[in-house]
């Protein structure tokens, strides 16, 4: 059994690349299975997972490294459900330091060997590109210390949306990448597909990827904790019950409330990200960092049958309270405008607490 951790950045992409390598390797014969994770109860990539057929297991309410006793009985849970040929686990995009925390525990205590495993770490490349280029990025010193410290312990390192750039500008980066991180192996990739992702799965198929003979990663866990606070998380979950055109137009004008209120308050977005759902479909949408604002591309023509189910995940660089307001206002504001029957079934706000991990293996 082969275990892919995916790790970077919020709104890199390693949730599309996963689901876009898991259909290439069932279609190949092969059993797949995810482990997601991530701060809160109710887990968008999860759901999202599942509505695609791609059996998942979940460690939420913290990261593998702070949870890695949730991680080995996750894999436990995987390995008895499916017996998997492929599993790819998916960390939180604030978390760092995997190698140590997740990696090491696997072979000390799992009995694996380094060719079993490895680590992928994913960019956006426009995000890469302005760091490289010496651009402020859209967030705090702390959070661009857990960018960096997750780009450095990759050993594959995924230049992703590669596809939103023209072809020179990613021989560019690509360019620029190598220079900037010479022991890494670097690849471009537009994730949105099976075949987008085949060459990353060729790589990790063929040959060792363990970062086994690297130094421990340096990482300083007052910053580091420091970046991964001052993203405040929000989870929530709406039942919406009206017909099919006012459902739409209630979600349609919730996603346009949300952008201008983020957008006018000015709050970097790490990730935002929503699930709709009703007995016979699906839509994911996602917000990612203030260079997406556009990626919210709602069908509004759908079919939409009641009851509909909204699952929302936020990481805004802003504090619990102001995270929980915006987005009570935002709904209040909608109910004003349509006043149809939304139920909050539940939702909560929260700073992730500072990371602890269980273990922290440094040979
Ligand atoms: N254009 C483009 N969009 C992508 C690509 N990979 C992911 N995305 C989009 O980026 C957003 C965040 O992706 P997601 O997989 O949820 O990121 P994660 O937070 O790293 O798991 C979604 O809207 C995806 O559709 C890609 O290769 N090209
Ligand atoms: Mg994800």
């Amino acid at each position: 059994m082969k275990i892919h951790m995916v790790g970077g950045f919020l709104g890199s992409g390693k949730t599309t690349a996963i689901i876009s390598a898991a259909k290439l390797l069932i279609r190949q014969g092969l059993t797949v299975g995810v482990i997601t994770n991530d701060q809160g109860k109710y887990l968008v990539d999860t759901n999202f997972m599942r509505l695609e057929d791609i059996p998942t297991v979940e460690v939420n309410g913290g990261c593998f490294c702070c949870n890695y006793t949730d991680f080995d009985e996750s894999l436990d849970k995987l390995v008895d459900q499916i017996q998997p040929d492929v599993v790819f686990a998916e960390s939180v995009g604030s978390c760092a330091d995997v190698v140590a925390t997740v990696l090491q525990p696997l072979l000390q205590f799992k009995d694996k060997s380094p060719e079993d495993i490895s680590l992928s770490v994913f960019t956006d490349a426009r995000l890469l590109r302005a760091y490289l280029d010496g651009l402020d990025l859209p967030f705090q010193d702390g959070v661009i210390y857990v960018f960096e410290k997750q780009i450095e312990e990759a050993s594959i390192l995924i230049l992703n949306k590669i596809d939103l750039m023209d072809v020179k500008q990613g021989e560019e980066l690509l360019k620029k990448a190598k220079e900037r991180y010479p022991d890494k192996i670097i690849l471009k990739q537009t994730s949105l597909t099976p075949e987008g992702v085949s060459s990353w799965l060729n790589l990790m198929a063929e040959e060792e990827h363990y970062p086994l003979d690297k130094k421990p990663l340096s990482i300083n866990y007052q910053v580091y904790g420091a970046g991964e606070q001052v993203l405040a998380w929000y989870d929530g979950v709406y039942e919406i019950n009206a017909d099919s055109k006012q459902v739409a137009d209630w979600i349609s004008s919730f996603l346009s409330g949300l952008q201008k209120a983020i957008k006018s308050k000015n709050i970097p977005v790490g990730h935002l990200k929503l699930l709709i759902r009703d007995s016979h479909k699906h839509q994911k949408i996602s917000m990612t960092s203030l260079y997406e604002m556009e990626e919210f591309q709602f069908r509004p023509n759908d079919e939409w049958k009641s009851p509909v189910t909204l699952l929302i995940n936020a990481r805004l660089e802003c504090s619990q309270l102001e995270i929980s307001q915006l987005m009570q206002s935002v709904f209040n504001q909608n109910q004003k405008e349509h006043a149809l029957l939304v139920k909050i079934v539940d939702e909560e706000a929260f700073h992730p607490g500072f990371p602890t991990p269980t273990h922290r293996l440094i040979q």
